[in-house]
């Protein structure tokens, strides 16, 4: 299927900058450069803006969302926009009774933890992305030449919020379930797929310029059980939009072992956390895959010249790679102060890339 005529990749109003040339490994004149939870509370205009009204009730509020969207790509000058919303909202979509409590995440009202609670969950009617089509569309207008990323959260990662009923440390019921009734969890991870895959693709219809899929605990997983029991469905999810000409972005944290496996699912570029160096990344995928990350969260606060010296090994082992998207290995802390993102985003943005030989 093609890209409806009006959608900035077609017009070609987003198909050369430089998030999407990186993306493609051609080499942009300098490094792109995004946040994950750029959006959010870090900045006082998104606290402001958030005031009174629930998380996923903003999320499903197109102005609204599209407002927070573009907050900090105005404030950072940052080369994308990630389309602010949830990886649990497609489970509001489709009626699950879900909440985003203050301080704690996703919570769900009913846990599903049985072949028969799995069996109960209710499809995305397509009318109930209506609003997900509208903010997308109302970003992307603001936007003019820089793209936006939709994203999805991967179905391990989603499902383990739906197993264990809200956040946790060690994700020990999903991984349970993997095995002490898979059939239950091949039909709830291929249900989160299908979610996940329905809000891809709604985002990427409506403009988006690229997605990425966040499977932000993967790295609990054993490699055996991400093979056996996840990595499949994710390639459900980021085959939604296998069609479409857009680039994917596959992310997850404490994936050193993973690499590959994530790259053979479908995804055009590999999102890695701080734990790895882009260096070893880029070998352990045999320097064929465009690499986006991984500046340490924790650097931050750290002085200027500590951080800035951190950042030159990223842009250096970025390097190597055919193509690089500087990000964080995770996202933004919310204490961190906003003008150390801006500083740093006017700092990359100095940096020069030359062009591979050959
Ligand atoms: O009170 C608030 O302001 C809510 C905080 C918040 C925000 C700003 C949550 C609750 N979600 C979001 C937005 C969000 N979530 C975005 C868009 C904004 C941006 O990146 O700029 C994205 C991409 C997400 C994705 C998301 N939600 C992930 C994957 C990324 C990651 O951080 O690993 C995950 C795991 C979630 C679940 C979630 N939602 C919110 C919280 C606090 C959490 C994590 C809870 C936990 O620790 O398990």
């Amino acid at each position: 299927e093609r890209l409806p005529q009006h959608h900035p990749l077609r017009t070609g109003r987003t198909l050369d900058a430089p998030l999407l040339q990186a993306l493609t490994a051609r080499t942009p004149a300098r490094p792109p450069v995004w946040f994950m939870r750029q959006a959010g509370r870090s900045l006082p205009e998104y606290r402001q803006a958030r005031q009174g009204t629930a998380m996923l009730d903003a999320c499903l509020t197109p102005e609204l969302a599209a407002e927070i969207t573009l907050q900090p790509v105005r404030r950072h000058k940052v080369d994308a926009g990630i389309f602010f919303s949830d990886i649990v909202v497609p489970l509001r979509l489709a009626g699950v009774g879900v909440e985003i409590v203050p301080g704690k995440g996703p919570v769900l009202d009913r846990p599903v933890r049985t072949a028969a609670d799995v069996a109960a969950l209710p499809e995305i009617d397509d009318d109930a992305l209506e609003p997900i089509r509208e903010a997308v569309a109302l970003t992307v207008a603001e936007l003019g030449g820089t793209p936006l990323i939709g994203f999805a959260g991967a179905p391990f990662t989603v499902a383990a919020y739906m197993v264990e009923g809200g956040p946790s440390r060690d994700h020990l019921l999903p991984r349970t379930m993997m095995h002490a009734d898979p059939e239950a969890w091949e039909a709830l991870a291929d249900w989160a797929a299908r979610a996940s895959g329905a809000f891809l693709r709604a985002q990427v219809l409506a403009g988006a310029s690229a997605i990425q899929l966040f499977d932000s605990w993967a790295g609990s997983l054993s490699v055996r059980d991400y093979l056996d029991h996840a990595v499949g469905h994710s390639a459900t999810a980021l085959a939604s939009v296998a069609d479409l000409p857009v680039p994917r972005i596959h992310f997850g944290t404490g994936t050193g072992e993973l690499l590959g496996a994530m790259r053979d699912a479908g995804a055009d570029a590999i999102g890695v956390d701080h734990r790895i160096p882009l260096a070893e990344a880029n070998r352990r995928l045999g320097g064929r895959t465009v690499l986006q990350g991984n500046i340490d969260p924790a650097l931050l606060p750290a002085p200027t010249e500590v951080l800035r010296r951190h950042v030159d090994d990223v842009l250096r082992g970025g390097a190597l790679a055919p193509g690089h998207v500087v990000n964080l290995g995770h996202g933004v802390p919310p204490e961190t102060a906003p003008a150390v993102l801006t500083d740093l985003v006017s700092y990359i943005h100095e940096h020069r890339l030359v062009p591979a030989r050959g």
